[in-house]
């Protein structure tokens, strides 16, 4: 079967390239979308049961800074679309493993900007999109607002100067600047976008949201960081991958787009609510789990503040969140409780035989 385009996303197997995935593959049946993860702890593609079999949905098992075989990909599926999420993406790992983060996220995103350079000898009608977050501009203090946001007029905006704090934050600074730089020296097209915090279904365990559900279902400690003042700007994960399309689609070469909830949250508020949402689906009196509530020793570099203006976004491309925050959570606290089996193939590690009895041995 011919296909109008060949679409390569990176790390489809992780949380946000998963919802990624699927939409591509159901929304374009004309496009085929070539899925390369190399299946770190954080891709599963489990995720991924309900469109494996599509007829224009491959899976490839692949590192990002392999450029050989990324090469062989390339040329193989004629790709001429690349939208890259593939990266080391927990700030607490970074920072007991910063290697890890520089090697994948900075060289990996190298080895898959020489390879789109190498593969493209016409740049016409191809597109490197980039997909990046909201801490590589650092961050931003609690102030008294005058204006709409309830922690401080102040935003992250397209202009906000680069100033990553921790080691995640700097390995995607990093990418941002190579995929800038090949732009600006070999004129290849590309696109950046720099989001928020997503929360919603497939979000591996040990992130805030998930992490918490999960301890609540099991009557776990939830262990908050500091006093639980930071403030973070959340963003159910299929509104996120709405702006990718939008952006991969419309968005003008070698633009920066800020896609952000409007929506900040300081952390102790977030998790009284969710301990709120789960008890009652759970069946519990609302607020009886607050108890599981344990103030830990903060992290080390802990951004205070992030918040994103996504005001360019929504002037070029039209997009907005759709999905209140109360809407999306209680989704997402729903998915998790319905899908117990998820959860607990994915902390007692079983995940990781999914690929050999879809693919076979390596
Ligand atoms: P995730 O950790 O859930 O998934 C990452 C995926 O990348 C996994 O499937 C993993 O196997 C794969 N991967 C890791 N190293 C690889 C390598 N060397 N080669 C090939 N594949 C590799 O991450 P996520 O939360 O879905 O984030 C996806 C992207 O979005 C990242 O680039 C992240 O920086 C960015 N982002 C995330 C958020 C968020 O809140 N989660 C917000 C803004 C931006
Ligand atoms: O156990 C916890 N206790 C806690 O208080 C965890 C895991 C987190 N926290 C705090 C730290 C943060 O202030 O909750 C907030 C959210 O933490 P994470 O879910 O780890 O996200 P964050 O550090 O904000 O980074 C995320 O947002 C941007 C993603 O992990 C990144 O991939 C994304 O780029």
């Amino acid at each position: 079967m011919d296909f109008r385009r060949n679409i390569l996303i990176t790390g489809g197997a992780g949380f946000i390239g998963s919802h990624l995935v699927r939409r591509m593959v159901t929304r374009y049946p004309d496009f085929r979308i070539i899925n390369l993860d190399k299946l770190t702890y954080a891709g599963n593609l489990a995720n991924l049961k309900d469109i494996e079999d599509r007829p224009n949905y491959v899976f490839v098992r692949e590192d990002i800074c392999d450029l050989e075989g990324i090469l062989r990909i390339m040329w193989g599926y004629a790709v001429d679309g690349i939208i890259h999420l593939a990266a080391e993406s927990h700030v607490d790992r970074s920072i007991r493993d910063p290697f890890t983060f520089a090697r994948t996220n900075v060289l990996g995103t190298l080895s898959l900007l020489q390879a789109a350079k190498a593969c493209w000898s016409d740049f016409s009608g191809k597109r490197f999109y980039h997909i990046s977050t909201d801490e590589v501009y650092g961050a931003l203090e609690l102030t008294s607002p005058e204006g709409d946001a309830p922690y401080g007029d102040t935003l992250f905006t397209e202009q906000t100067r680069y100033q990553p704090h921790s080691p995640y934050s700097a390995s995607k600074a990093s990418s941002d600047h190579f995929v800038r730089a090949f732009h600006d020296t070999y004129g290849l097209p590309v696109v950046i976008s720099n989001c928020s915090n997503n929360y919603g279904p497939y979000q591996f365990p040990e992130k805030l949201i998930p992490l918490f559900i999960n301890n609540i279902r099991l009557r776990k400690p939830l262990p908050v960081y500091g006093r639980g003042e930071n403030v973070r700007d959340w963003l159910f994960v299929e509104d996120h991958v709405r702006a990718i399309d939008l952006i991969f689609h419309e968005g003008r070469d070698g633009e920066t787009y800020n896609i952000g909830g409007c929506n900040e949250w300081k952390n102790i508020d977030l998790v009284r609510l969710l301990v709120r949402i789960t008890d009652r689906l759970l069946g519990r009196p609302e607020g009886t789990d607050e108890d599981l509530i344990a103030f830990v020793k903060d992290r080390a570099g802990h951004d205070l503040r992030y918040a994103i203006d996504a005001t360019k976004l929504r002037k070029e491309l039209g997009w907005g969140p759709s999905l209140s925050f109360e809407e999306g959570l209680e989704k997402t606290v729903r998915w998790y409780l319905d899908n117990p089996e998820w959860l607990d193939s994915v902390t007692s590690g079983d995940y990781r035989n999914y690929y050999e009895e879809m693919y076979g041995k390596r």
